[in-house]
């Protein structure tokens, strides 16, 4: 981790930490019950990367400055990828027992409460971004940065992706479908990261867009990187099962062009997430590293 990753790592850390007080609210009005918050938390606070919201600051940085601005929407961007996962991993879905590390959300609090804790943490993050918005005092960029977190989060989104890897299961499948699935399921909240966070630095049409292609690139990456992981990495290591998706029947990089491949188009779309950062100037390096710290994993 650089010093300047765990600087935006610490803040979101600090802000996450009390977002969801566990006291004893049992049945009083507008509160939740104990339960759910503990449920909540347990994977809220279990140790994730940060990934998505650190891009979101250091996208906002890019341009601006101060902080503050943007630490709502990075955190309503954690909160809807932690109930992904919680989903991801129920029965229903990927049936996993390990996520960060330690059990799954519904291996330790039960299926339905599982549900309902991704749930919550999804309707929080919604009611943090109106929040946020609300208390800007010229609230439209807000408005559209939140747009586009919903946007990337939703149908034509990360839940489009989950629901075409699903289908796939056990399909023979061919590039553009495994495109699709990964530029859903997996880039796309990496690029409501890149996209919400310049958004909201008031940039321009120009730096809207490579921030835009930074996160697919950087998304597909990621993806290929994880799925060749799946294959030959370490359980201990990844904190979760590996192995999973060729059980699974998962239309993968590794499945469909096999594994040397895959890390040859990891490489492919890395450089092209560097292209981008180019008209960024100095202030592109934080996310020049990023991108190349994801090869790392696989040397
Ligand atoms: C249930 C709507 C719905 C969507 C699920 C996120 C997701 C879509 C599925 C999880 C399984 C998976 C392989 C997703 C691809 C993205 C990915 C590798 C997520 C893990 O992200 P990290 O490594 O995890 O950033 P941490 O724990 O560090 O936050």
């Amino acid at each position: 981790m650089t010093r300047e990753y765990q600087a935006y790592f610490d803040v979101i850390e600090q802000r996450l930490k009390v977002i969801i007080p566990e006291e004893s609210f049992d049945f009083m009005p507008d509160q939740r019950p104990l339960l759910l918050s503990k449920a909540m938390n347990y994977s809220l606070l279990a140790g994730g990367k940060r990934i998505r919201p650190v891009m979101l600051l250091a996208a906002y940085n890019l341009l601006k400055e101060d902080l503050e601005r943007a630490i709502p929407f990075a955190v309503a961007l954690e909160m809807i990828h932690t109930y992904s996962l919680i989903h991801d991993d129920l029965p229903a879905m990927d049936n996993d027992d390990y996520r960060r590390g330690k059990l799954t959300n519904h291996k330790v609090f039960g299926e339905a409460n599982g549900i309902l804790a991704g749930d919550g943490l999804l309707n929080l993050a919604y009611e943090q971004l109106l929040m946020a918005c609300g208390a800007m005092p010229s609230p439209f960029c807000g408005m559209k940065a939140a747009e586009i977190i919903a946007f990337r989060a939703g149908g034509q989104g990360m839940i489009g992706g989950q629901v075409a890897d699903m289908m796939q299961e056990g399909c023979e499948g061919d590039e553009k479908i495994l495109q699709y699935i990964q530029r859903h399921k997996t880039a796309a909240l990496f690029m409501a990261s890149m996209e919400a966070g310049i958004c909201l630095g008031d940039a321009n049409e120009e730096q809207k867009g490579a921030a835009k292609e930074f996160g697919y690139h950087y998304g597909m990456a990621f993806q290929m990187i994880d799925d060749w992981l799946d294959v030959v990495g370490d359980a201990t290591l990844l904190g979760k099962s590996i192995g999973k998706d060729a059980k699974q029947q998962k239309l993968t990089w590794p499945s469909l062009i096999g594994i040397e491949n895959t890390k040859l188009r990891a490489e492919e779309h890395v450089q092209l997430a560097i292209e981008q950062m180019k008209g960024f100037g100095t202030k592109g390096k934080f996310f020049i590293d990023l991108a190349q710290s994801t090869l790392k994993r696989v040397q």
